[in-house]
């Protein structure tokens, strides 16, 4: 039996690898950037996801043999005029820390009628050093005014996707795959890698 082609994620967030391995399923050995202890802290100095996306994939992929994948995602908010945006995972003030995130949104949406918004997730697959292309994929959605369940991470517990009556992190893992910004970024990653087999 051939090996599974390996695919590398440019991430050290566990819930990311954990949603990609889940979608994926057994078509590719998924591995991600704590396997690779020797690898270096990429420093996020974009000012796009695609940036942000492209600084992971490279430089990664400069290190690692294979097909790598960095996810660079985020919500934006209608009434904070897009915010937090690129700069989600820092909100609060300390980086990755999602209480502190979750606090100040809803501190900054307290008292405010329009509630849209959205996450983004813009994938880069580079080879070799290099980026081979690029997928986004977006889910509309709207907040709510307090945290409501405990699957997914980050904003998940404020974030109802259209269609639905209930946040992310009550609607759990399984809905969370088949709709969001990321299952449909990585549907069309999926595709892309089939095709050039
Ligand atoms: P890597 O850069 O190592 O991949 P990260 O967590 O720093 O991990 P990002 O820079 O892409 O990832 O920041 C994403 C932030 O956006 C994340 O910390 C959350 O606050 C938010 N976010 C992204 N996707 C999300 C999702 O599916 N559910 C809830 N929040 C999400």
């Amino acid at each position: 039996m051939q090996p599974l082609p390996r695919l590398i994620l440019a991430t050290r967030n566990a819930h990311k690898t954990a949603e990609i391995r889940a979608m994926i399923g057994d078509r590719f050995e998924v591995m991600d950037a704590t396997a690779f202890p020797e690898l270096p802290e990429i420093a996020e100095t974009g000012t796009t996801f695609l940036e942000n996306a492209r600084l992971k994939a490279e430089g990664v992929s400069h290190r690692v043999a294979g097909w790598v994948l960095s996810d660079d995602s985020g919500l934006e908010v209608d009434a904070l005029g897009g915010a937090p945006g690129v700069w989600s995972s820092s909100f609060g003030g300390e980086e990755g820390n999602h209480s502190k995130n979750n606090a100040r949104l809803l501190s900054e949406m307290a008292g405010k009628m329009d509630r849209t918004a959205r996450f983004r997730c813009t994938m880069v697959l580079a080879r070799d050093g290099a980026e081979q292309a690029n997928f986004t994929g977006n889910v509309q959605g709207r907040l709510v005014d307090a945290l409501h369940g405990s699957g997914g991470f980050g904003y998940d517990p404020l974030f109802i996707p259209d269609g639905h009556a209930q946040t992310f992190a009550e609607l759990g893992d399984e809905i969370k795959n088949q709709l969001s910004h990321r299952a449909r970024a990585l549907e069309q990653v999926i595709k892309f890698l089939i095709e050039s087999d």
